[in-house]
């Protein structure tokens, strides 16, 4: 059986209804800090779990006989430099509970999801390469890149089967944006439908990597189904699908609705930004384990819209 912990957030509720499409729904044990959507909390098993709670953890994995576990829980880049010590302690606490829990032979594979945040100021920006200088300049990319250095070393030091995905920015329908910096570009559409405009606090040409959530959670899918002799880098794999500015989305956007207008009004989120690659290069995702992106920004917005017009 599976356990995804952090299962309402923006990946974990998306990654729940795929996983439980794929596994059956009380295959699927979903768990957060707090209940999610009707949706989630009626179409399988659920359990209130603290990431950080070790013991709370480990009872649900031998209750329900748990043998992967997707660790989704985490505080992103912008709240995170609101609540620096908040979301170290989550963002690592909840990891080393997973990693001991598998290192003791309770858990027999582990996701966890890493992000373009690693990278840093001092980072190649275009192209940027699967092993490349990281300097991240943000707590939550500190504590990424401090947990892909400890994933690889449960790999190598104790055989844990753990598995990491370095996800550009997401968007998706399914969940309001939650505290990320490139969730501007979730916020846009629903400022697009219901005012026809937006003030973006990142300026027009921030060009950032982004990828529509069903790429991610194939992703996710793809490389948890891998034969473990495919992984073999084991701190976290770049993957990539498109890079956009928020000119180029609100040009996507116009394209549906025509008379929509934006205006920047950059924040401390845009230092944020700029310390984050434009391009990335995922060819070893590719080569390992087959990972080939498909939604373009037009194709994405046209599925945003499409979902969302009913609730404007
Ligand atoms: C954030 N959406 O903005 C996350 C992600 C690369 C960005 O890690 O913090």
């Amino acid at each position: 059986r599976i356990l995804i912990i952090g299962a309402c957030g923006q990946i974990g509720t998306e990654l729940t209804a795929k996983l439980r499409d794929i596994y059956g729904n009380n295959k699927v044990i979903a768990s957060d800090i707090y209940e999610g959507s009707d949706e989630l909390m009626k179409s399988g098993p659920f359990e209130i779990i603290d990431a950080m709670d070790y013991d709370a953890i480990q009872d649900v994995i031998i209750s329900y006989e748990i043998t992967d576990v997707y660790l989704m829980a985490a505080m992103l880049s912008a709240t995170g430099e609101k609540f620096p010590m908040k979301a170290w302690n989550l963002n690592m606490n909840s990891l080393f509970n997973v990693l001991n829990l598998a290192k003791e032979g309770k858990i027999d594979k582990i996701f966890w999801p890493s992000s373009i945040a690693v990278f840093g100021p001092t980072t190649p920006k275009s192209d940027t390469p699967q092993r490349t200088v990281m300097e991240p300049s943000t707590v939550y990319g500190i504590s990424k890149q401090t947990g892909e250095r400890w994933c690889e070393y449960y790999s190598k030091r104790y055989g844990v089967d753990v598995r990491s995905i370095r996800y550009p920015g997401l968007i998706s329908y399914k969940t309001l944006p939650g505290g990320g910096t490139t969730d501007y570009a979730v916020d846009i559409y629903h400022k697009a439908l219901k005012h026809k405009k937006y003030i973006c606090f990142l300026n027009a040409e921030t060009t950032l990597p982004m990828m529509f959530m069903d790429d991610a959670i194939r992703a996710t899918v793809n490389i948890m189904m891998a034969a473990e002799e495919d992984i073999k880098i084991t701190s976290s794999y770049n993957v990539a699908s498109m890079s956009f500015n928020p000119e180029e989305i609100t040009n996507s956007i116009k394209k549906h609705i025509p008379d929509f207008e934006i205006s920047y009004e950059p924040d401390f989120r845009q230092a944020i930004a700029d310390s984050w690659p434009q391009t990335i290069d995922d060819s070893t995702a590719r080569e390992d384990w087959g990972w080939e992106h498909q939604i373009s920004l037009d194709e994405m917005t046209a599925i945003m819209i499409e979902n969302l017009k009913e609730s404007y």
